[in-house]
């Protein structure tokens, strides 16, 4: 059966988890969840994620929500792959990125994301300036936590992608639409061009076209 990913792929969320199917090489059916129609709200998608939030999966009768746990699922499935790798230290490090993504700095992008980009997409009004200066202190708290690290190593957990860098990564989807603030982090730039020029995300992003 044909595992199917439920997306808004203009959503960084959305985006990780096409990111993480197409650079695996999985076999998938891509659902276009339509914000504009606010088929979040629908009832049937309702019944897969209550929270009425993408990206969901089904693979068969199995269901998931959570995009980094969509991520993790799905590295799973090509253990070959490495993405998600089998020596628990190496992995437990990129997971540790993956719950650091969730936990700090996806809630430090998302306010660019809304105010700069979300809210001209669908005609919903100005940026407000307290959410980007709310978003602007938190990156500058972060900025140098993620940097610090890709100055050292070429991608967040060493020196192969894993996990890791596909849920942070997805997160700078349009970072420059959204105006993050991001100039100063050299590492930041050098390790997202790479990121931006695998095959995973160039496929994953010719969905959102
Ligand atoms: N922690 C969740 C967050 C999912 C989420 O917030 N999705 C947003 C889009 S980026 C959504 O579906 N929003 C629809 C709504 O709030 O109506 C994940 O990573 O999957």
């Amino acid at each position: 059966m044909t595992i199917k990913l439920h997306v808004f792929p203009l959503s960084p969320r959305g985006f990780k988890v096409l990111f993480a199917a197409e650079q695996l090489g999985i076999d998938y059916e891509f659902v276009f969840l339509d914000f504009a129609k606010q088929a979040q709200r629908a009832p049937g998608f309702t019944a897969l994620n209550p929270n009425q939030r993408m990206p969901a999966m089904e693979d068969g009768d199995y269901v998931l929500w959570e995009s980094n746990a969509i991520v993790q699922y799905l590295a799973a499935l090509k253990p070959e792959s490495g993405l998600l790798p089998a020596d628990l230290k190496a992995r437990m490090t990129a997971i540790k990125w993956q719950f650091w993504e969730s936990a700090h700095w996806d809630p430090a992008a998302a306010p660019f994301m809304f105010e700069n980009v979300v809210k001209a997409m669908f005609g919903i009004g100005a940026p407000d300036p307290a959410e980007l200066k709310r978003g602007t202190d938190l990156m500058a708290r972060l900025g140098p936590v993620l940097d610090g690290q890709l100055q050292k190593t070429r991608f967040v957990a060493g020196d192969r992608l894993t996990v890791g860098d596909i849920s942070l990564g997805s997160t700078l989807l349009a970072a420059e639409q959204a105006k993050m603030p991001l100039q100063e982090y050299r590492g930041i730039l050098r390790w997202i061009a790479e990121l931006r020029a695998t095959p995973g995300w160039q496929k994953a992003a010719a969905k959102g076209k």
